[in-house]
């Protein structure tokens, strides 16, 4: 597929996208963080058990933001949003800011967002960019204490999945990049578009995952392998 107009990309990417910017992937730290799996921290029941615990896992996080940078992928997905003549859109199972800082805009968090803290009390979700604690207050409705990061835990639902199903139905080319398709529902959004024939799934990973609905499977850091598929594209 080269630049025609008319055709549709959608992009789904995982902690593989960020991995060259310094940001740890879940799998690779074969996803612990303290000794504790982070399924297990990143869940409603954790935080009702532990909230500091759980507060702190992302107070680490969310501060480690300000000492990476986006990386060549993330850039280059943004110039192939700017320059696709076509429909386009970024699902990012991310929580980090890299894709929005590289400049990317039609772009959906599904898990939500480490830089937004969502209030118990009014519902609100805020830019939050310090550390979360039991004495912050809302900026909106000024409750202290109700104050939770803005992140999909294990067991709560996605964020925008409307949008991503309408998406994927229309989508004649479908990218997972550094991705272990091991969550879902993402995981299942190749499924989604397979179903209809003639599109392309293409994978993008430092290593493959072997999972057949992809007909196309490009090994290697996604520095390289998305600065080429964007050149390809774009040509
Ligand atoms: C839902 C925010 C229903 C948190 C995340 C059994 C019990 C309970 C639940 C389930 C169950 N079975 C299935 C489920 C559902 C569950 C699930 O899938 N669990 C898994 C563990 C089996 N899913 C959910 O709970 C979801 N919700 O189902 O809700 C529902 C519906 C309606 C109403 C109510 C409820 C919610 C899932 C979202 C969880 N939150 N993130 C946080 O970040 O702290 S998921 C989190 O883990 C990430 O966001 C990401 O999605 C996932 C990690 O996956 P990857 O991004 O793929 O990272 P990984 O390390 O695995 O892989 C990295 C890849 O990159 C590798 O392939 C590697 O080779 C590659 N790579 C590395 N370096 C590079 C590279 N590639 C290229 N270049 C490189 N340099």
């Amino acid at each position: 597929m080269t630049k025609k107009a008319g055709q549709s990309i959608v992009i789904l990417t995982g902690s593989g996208i960020s991995a060259e910017s310094g940001l740890p992937t879940f799998r690779g730290s074969d996803g612990l963080w303290q000794g504790r799996r982070v399924e297990e921290v990143a869940t409603p029941e954790a935080f009702e058990r532990e909230p500091l615990l759980v507060q702190q896992f992302y107070n680490l996080r969310r501060a480690a933001l300000q000492r990476v940078e986006p990386n060549a992928a993330h850039l280059a997905l943004a110039a192939l949003e700017r320059e696709w003549p076509g429909e386009y859109l970024l699902i990012t199972q991310n929580v980090d800011d890299l894709h929005f800082r590289a400049g990317s805009r039609r772009l959906l968090s599904i898990h939500g967002e480490l830089r937004r803290a969502r209030c118990l009390s009014c519902g609100a979700d805020t830019p939050w960019m310090e550390d979360l604690t039991p004495d912050s207050s809302c900026p909106r409705c000024h409750e202290v204490g109700k104050l939770r990061p803005h992140i999909v835990w294990f067991g709560e639902a996605p964020m925008h999945m409307d949008q991503c199903l309408d998406a994927l139905s229309q989508a004649d080319l479908f990218v997972a990049i550094g991705t272990s398709g091991k969550v879902y529902p993402a995981a299942s959004f190749v499924d989604f578009v397979a179903s209809r024939p003639g599109t392309r799934r293409l994978e993008l990973n430092q290593e493959a995952t072997g999972n057949p609905r992809f007909n196309e499977v490009r090994i290697g850091p996604a520095t390289e392998t998305v600065q080429a598929l964007v050149a390809e594209l774009l040509a």
